[in-house]
């Protein structure tokens, strides 16, 4: 087996379909005409000790040294094994999620601080996901200088992985896999030459690649007025997103305040550089249906969406009470609200029963920006998916960075102050350039960098502008 060329490896992958050609909808909503899947490979011994001795012989050639092997879940997980079982090589485990008990630790096997340890991948496109192991190896003292992987899709991921001090070395590049796929007749010109217009087209920019949140430049480029026009485009987004185009504003305010005069107060001033005015009504001393009454009439006036930051997090049928009724009556008078994804998709159908028929819109809070939030990975992933199942209601997210491909969704960032990086509690702050230009958010959220100014509309201004500039130069980075 030990001498059997690359063009056998290519026509063996695509025998078993782990690559396939042809129309593909991915889970960002882009259409791809190629699809890989590498973990069907698992069902044939001979071709996992084939790719398996493939990566190691890749590591020797390229003289890495290392102590260690850790592949990247799922699919490389095996494939480290053999790795390490066939040259006697210490292996780690990177588990995906902590334990829920015990010592939280995410690496499994005797770790030893200073010690480099090599990371094999089955496919790398941006190189996010090998940039995530190699964090985690980091964190427990363990240098990553180097990661080997079977094909690289050569969309950015190797400037990426380089600008963080970590030489890729695949075994195939997504062009000699076509070139070989195209001699041997199993794919025309045609195919490949589709396929090499998509890889170029959906290619991490480098200024992107430089980010750990790298947007991609196919979402990155179209302005807040084309994603209004969409046609699965929520209405309320896109009511936002024409508004946001019309006032040049991508800042919303934070009004946590506890008095109803400096919540109207906040709001008169304000209102012209803003988006959206979010507030927690419930922390108000002097709450009336007056208040919110008023608050209307002064979005109306200043063109800006109301958002009650509630964070509903029940089942449907006790959420939709407490959105409906009670003191606040939050459906009456809130264009927006929010709610955490705990409880299931319940708690967005309850939700959008209230909401629904009032031409209100809900946004998913995915991430948070205190410390040690565990909205994060597997539970972000599941929030999108939640989003994308219930868009007749939710339109966005609460998140720290942009986490969804598909132009329809809003993407609402807090934590940012251009002054602070944190508070006593917990709260962690970014800037507004960050957020927008280099993690592809849209929105803003400013409470106390703006609340705590001597001038709130001068620092207001401030921020409108860095946030607005940011965006502009986003849509000019990815044109
Ligand atoms: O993850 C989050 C989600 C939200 S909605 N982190 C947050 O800080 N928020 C809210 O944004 C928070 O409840 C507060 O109203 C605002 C941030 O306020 P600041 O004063 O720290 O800017």
């Amino acid at each position: 087996m030990g001498g059997r060329s690359l063009e056998h490896l290519v026509l063996k992958l695509h025998e078993v379909r782990a690559v396939k050609f042809g129309t593909f909808k991915l889970k960002s909503g882009i259409t791809s005409p190629v699809y890989f899947d590498l973990r069907v490979i698992v069902s044939y011994p001979s071709l996992m000790n084939e790719v398996s001795a493939f990566l190691f012989r890749r590591a020797r050639e390229a003289g890495v040294t290392y102590q260690s092997v850790c592949g990247v879940p799922y699919t490389a997980l095996p494939l480290a094994t053999i790795i390490c079982s066939q040259n006697n090589l210490p292996m780690l485990i990177r588990r995906k999620e902590a334990k829920d008990y015990g010592t939280g630790q995410m690496i499994e096997g005797a770790v030893h601080p200073g010690e480099t340890c090599l990371i094999v991948e089955d496919v790398v496109t941006s190189g996010s996901s090998v940039l995530e192991t190699a964090r985690v190896l980091q964190k427990e003292g363990l240098k990553v200088t180097d990661a080997i992987v079977l094909l690289d899709r050569e969309q950015g991921g190797r400037a990426k992985l380089a600008k963080e001090g970590i030489m890729l070395h695949p075994v195939i590049t997504i062009s000699q896999l076509l070139d070989v796929l195209l001699k041997a007749g199993r794919i025309d010109a045609e195919v490949a030459q589709s396929v090499d217009r998509f890889i170029q087209e959906n290619t991490f920019t480098s200024s992107e690649a430089n980010s750990s949140h790298a947007v991609k430049k196919s979402c990155g480029s179209l302005s807040y007025e084309a994603r209004a026009e969409l046609p699965d485009t929520h209405p309320m987004a896109a009511e936002l997103l024409k508004l946001m185009e019309a006032k040049k504003s991508n800042l919303c305010v934070s009004a946590d305040v506890t008095d109803a005069k400096e919540l109207l107060d906040v709001a008169e001033s304000l209102g012209p550089l803003i988006c959206v005015l979010k507030t927690h009504v419930d922390i108000l001393q002097d709450f009336s249906l007056e208040v919110t009454g008023r608050l209307s009439k002064l979005a109306e006036k200043h063109r800006f969406l109301i958002f009650e930051d509630r964070k509903f997090a029940d089942i449907g049928n006790t959420v939709k009470h407490q959105y409906e009724g009670g003191l606040y009556q939050i459906s009456s008078w809130s264009h927006i609200t929010n709610a955490h994804a705990v409880p299931g998709s319940g708690v967005v159908k309850g939700l959008g029963a209230v909401g629904r028929p009032l031409g209100r819109g809900c946004l998913l809070i995915a991430e948070m920006s205190s410390r040690g939030s565990l909205a994060k990975e597997g539970y972000t992933q599941a929030v999108v998916k939640m989003a994308e199942e219930n868009c007749d209601f939710v339109f966005g997210f609460i998140c720290g960075s942009k986490i969804s491909n598909k132009p329809e969704f809003v993407h609402m960032t807090p934590g940012v102050s251009m002054q602070s990086e944190g508070d006593s509690l917990g709260q962690q702050y970014t800037n507004p350039h960050d957020v927008i230009c280099t993690r592809g958010s849209d929105v803003i959220i400013v409470g106390r960098g703006i609340l705590a100014a001597a001038d709130r509309v001068q620092a207001a201004e401030t921020y409108r502008k860095a946030a607005w500039d940011a965006y502009t130069k986003r849509l000019s980075d990815t044109k």
